[in-house]
């Protein structure tokens, strides 16, 4: 029996517009394991409806008395927790290697995929978190929204070059994790499924070995990425 699950998930205005690279991770992961979850529509100043967790980002899930945080966290409590369920590591040694598949999506993947879809995001936002977000996100850049829409096209050259260890593995094998999707899938797949929500713009171009795997992994799990609400279009 799986305790009841309830997921706080970043939305824009519309409740059904949840574009969080690392709630996605989440909700991928709970779909693997198979484990049905209440998502929650959060938006960025509710930090007081996730205080429990004692931090102030997402996905934030809650699990019975537990208010677990860190999509990586959440991933191992879900595995360690889950066992006989689908394993989303397959053995120690695929752990650590999702583990740094994962860092390397969070540190490197994320900020160059942000400098291309940052200047779409204010015009999804609820509208209390809008100053928020622009403050906060002005500062993290050291300039404003405007300076950074307008180098868009040198960002998404340079987001092209950064997934080059993506390309050569994803040319040669259909997912991440190899022969099925794992872990490693969705840990990457987030930075993508923030885009497609978002944005639009196209990460990849459509003869990217990665363009492949972005469908497959939208297919995956009942296509559940796939029939996720997107910002501009149908
Ligand atoms: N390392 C964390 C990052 C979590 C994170 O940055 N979440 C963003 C949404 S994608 C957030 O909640 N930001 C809140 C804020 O900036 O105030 C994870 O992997 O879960």
């Amino acid at each position: 029996m799986s305790a009841d699950l309830r997921l706080f998930d970043l939305a824009g205005a519309d409740d059904d517009l949840r574009f969080s690279p690392n709630c996605w991770r989440t909700r991928l992961a709970l779909a693997h394991k198979g484990l049905p979850v209440e998502t929650i529509a959060w938006r960025f100043t509710e930090k007081d409806a996730i205080a429990r967790s004692g931090q102030g980002k997402v996905p934030v899930l809650v699990a019975g008395d537990k208010w677990l945080y860190e999509s990586w966290d959440i991933a191992e409590y879900l595995e360690d927790t889950y066992p006989d369920r689908p394993s989303l590591f397959g053995c120690p040694q695929g752990r650590a290697g999702a583990r740094f598949v994962n860092q390397w999506a969070s540190e490197v993947l994320h900020p160059a995929v942000a400098r291309v879809v940052v200047p779409d995001i204010p015009a999804a936002l609820h509208a209390k978190d809008r100053d928020y977000f622009r403050t906060t996100r002005e500062a993290a850049f050291g300039r404003s929204f405007e300076a950074i829409a307008a180098e868009r096209d040198e960002a998404l050259a340079a987001l092209r070059r950064t997934l080059a260890p993506l390309r050569s593995p994803l040319a040669k094998q259909s997912f991440v994790a190899v022969a099925a999707p794992a872990y490693a899938d969705p840990a990457v797949l987030g930075a993508f499924q923030w885009a497609r929500v978002i944005s639009r713009v196209a990460l990849t171009a459509v003869d990217d070995p990665a363009s492949a795997w972005v469908e497959h992994m939208l297919d995956a799990y009942d296509g559940l990425a796939r029939s996720a609400k997107r910002m501009w279009h149908d």
